[in-house]
């Protein structure tokens, strides 16, 4: 049956135009479209309609875009008048209203898992359901800790084809995340270190500096015998493949898909070489001008002054002859540091040691897999002293956030585990969306409720920056915000973050009194640390926050401090070091200021 021409005589033939998408793009948002529509649960016959849809184009003898303006296109089975003002609109647009308004509502990780193989809608929407699992990195926590096994549809093999999964994905990709390579390097430094020809040894590279993400694993060692340590190196069990073998260098991959490189160097050389090849290159630059400067020669071998070695134990000695304090390697990013450490200014910058509690923690009020009580007994354990938790906010309905009367609920709830844990403090927050114009998530009766709110952007990631930047500036003017969490929203190695002018963000910040959030989830790390020397400069103040939706993700936040450290940020610029006591009066200031 033709439909009558008049139905599309108010639309210019998109033909006439050039298409804004090829076929191909068509058929992958239709896909993108049932995906997402079946992870929310809605109508079978809905889904299965822009499944069929995409399945149809794909197997079209002619182009698509002729077929739309022929008005062939209706005759096909299984293009219904709905999909076709869709395909329309894509053609025109480069997209449709009802795709982009669903996927600002659905959390972004959520399309990531299904770039894993052997990863459906069904079995992504059943791990966000059961476990509140919304990033890959949740998700390989959660098989890895045994928890995905026993889901309705999911079992042992599956749980482990899922790992296998994330593993392919990783492999194929160049850098990795600086938790996973952490606890790689973990597991094989300790087997150098147990070696008896091992004098000393250390992981060097970017990793030493904690960088974001690491392309590979630079170990070095010193020691007498070096061809029985690269024996041992090449025969360890994490190996898979090894790519070099010599005396001094042999290269390999890890079973993880990670190269690691092994220098053995002699132990008078160690520090030299432990501070070349540690870096980063341009600060290897710097110090060599420096050394020239002084009449000195500097490489991984030694530091020489005419042609004549000067020997050094370690690298604080080598700082030391060129005249400089000790540079930690967090900062050696050519940021500064060389004239800071020349001019006795560097920052004593945070440790781990300093930290006495945490903020950003979910509980299963919302999508966290803990109770209150269990994260605040898992935050005790780690030898903190108080915890801050935040779920999500009512808009947030796909991460089970909190209606009003659930807010109430849960006010209680933190009062009497603060009551019942004497001496360690939950203070109760929310993680509140920051809505499309700027506003916070409740009306102000309930935000008056909360101890701090952390105003995050989860949805609408599609503006402008200037429109960005405006919408987050109201949430940072709102006298309930405590905190802005993950201001950019990059999901590292995956998603870029929003388009936001950062420089605009951290100046209101600093007016306003607002804290910037270090999210030290590991795929997060957001605010990047080339921005907070700023912000510390501004007078900014930063909160760590581990954003885990389980105990054991708490200890990620020795990641946040890392970040902290490369940001140049001493215990005091970080509030995570001050007492329950101090906390509770920022918070009460922040909102009457
Ligand atoms: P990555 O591996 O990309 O995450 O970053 P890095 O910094 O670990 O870089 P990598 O593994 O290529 O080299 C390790 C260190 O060795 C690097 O930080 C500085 C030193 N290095 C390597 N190549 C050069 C070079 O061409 N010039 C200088 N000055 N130093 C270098
Ligand atoms: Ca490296
Ligand atoms: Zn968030």
């Amino acid at each position: 049956m033709k439909k009558p021409h008049s139905t599309r005589s108010n639309q210019k033939p998109p033909s006439a135009k050039k298409p804004k998408a090829s076929t191909q793009e068509i058929i992958d948002i239709l896909e993108d479209m049932a995906n997402l529509l079946e992870i929310v649960g809605a109508n079978p016959f809905k889904i299965r309609a822009f499944g069929n849809a995409a399945r149809e184009l794909d197997s079209l003898p002619t182009d698509l875009p002729d077929m739309v303006a022929s008005g062939d296109l209706l005759e096909v089975p299984g293009i219904g008048k709905g999909i076709y003002g869709h395909i329309q609109e894509i053609l025109e647009t480069g997209t449709f209203t009802e795709f982009e308004e669903l996927r600002n509502k659905v959390p972004p990780g959520l399309l990531d898992m299904l770039k894993i193989p052997g990863m459906g809608p069904k079995k992504v929407k059943t791990l966000h359901d059961k476990l509140g699992i919304s990033t890959i990195a949740e998700l390989e926590q959660a098989a890895q800790d045994d928890l995905i096994s026993h889901l309705p549809g999911f079992g042992q093999r599956s749980q482990e084809r899922i790992l296998s999964g994330i593993q392919r994905i990783r492999n194929y990709s160049k850098r990795h995340l600086l938790s996973i390579v952490t606890k790689e390097a973990d597991t094989i430094y300790r087997d150098i270190c147990k070696h008896s020809d091992v004098d000393r040894a250390l992981i060097a590279g970017s990793l030493r500096r904690s960088r974001e993400t690491v392309k590979d694993i630079d170990i070095l060692v010193s020691a007498k015998r070096p061809d029985r340590i690269m024996n041992d190196f090449t025969a360890l069990t994490s190996v898979d493949s090894v790519s070099a073998k010599g005396d001094t260098k042999s290269s390999v991959v890890l079973k993880s898909g990670i190269n690691v490189d092994l220098r053995v160097v002699s132990d008078e050389e160690f520090p030299f070489a432990s501070l070349y090849f540690t870096g980063s290159k341009q600060h290897n630059t710097d110090m060599r001008g420096r050394a020239k400067k002084l009449g000195y020669k500097l490489n991984e071998y030694g530091l020489y002054k005419n042609d004549h070695p000067t020997p050094c134990k370690n690298e604080e000695e080598v700082f030391r002859k060129l005249g400089l304090d000790f540079i930690p390697p967090e900062l050696r990013e050519s940021m500064g540091e060389i004239q800071a450490a020349e001019n006795h200014t560097l920052p004593e910058l945070v440790t781990q040691q300093d930290i006495r509690g945490l903020f950003h923690v979910h509980t299963t009020y919302s999508d966290g897999t803990g109770t209150i009580n269990d994260m605040a007994q898992g935050a005790k354990k780690l030898g903190l002293q108080y915890l801050g938790v935040s779920d999500h906010s009512q808009t947030a309905v796909y991460a089970g956030g909190l209606s009003p009367a659930k807010v109430k609920e849960q006010a209680a709830e933190v009062a009497a585990i603060t009551e019942s844990l004497k001496g360690f403090t939950v203070f109760h927050g929310i993680e509140s969306d920051i809505l499309p114009d700027g506003s916070l998530d409740y009306e102000d009766d309930i935000l008056a409720m909360f101890d701090f709110v952390i105003a995050s952007v989860h949805s609408v990631f599609n503006l402008s920056e200037a429109e960005m930047t405006s919408r987050i500036i109201r949430a940072i003017e709102n006298p309930y915000t405590t905190m802005l969490g993950h201001p950019t929203g990059r999901v590292l190695l995956t998603r870029e973050g929003y388009k936001v002018y950062i420089n605009g963000i951290i100046e209101a910040c600093a007016a306003h009194d607002v804290i910037i959030e270090i999210n030290s989830h590991p795929s997060r790390l957001d605010l990047d640390w080339r921005h907070l020397k700023s912000a510390r400069e501004k007078g900014v103040r930063i909160a760590i926050g581990p954003d885990s939706h389980t105990v054991k993700g708490m200890e990620d936040f020795r990641f946040g401090v890392g970040v902290a450290r490369k940001g140049w940020l001493t215990a005091d610029d970080v509030i995570n070091t001050y007492s329950a006591d101090r906390i509770r009066q920022l918070f009460r200031s922040s909102r009457e200021g």
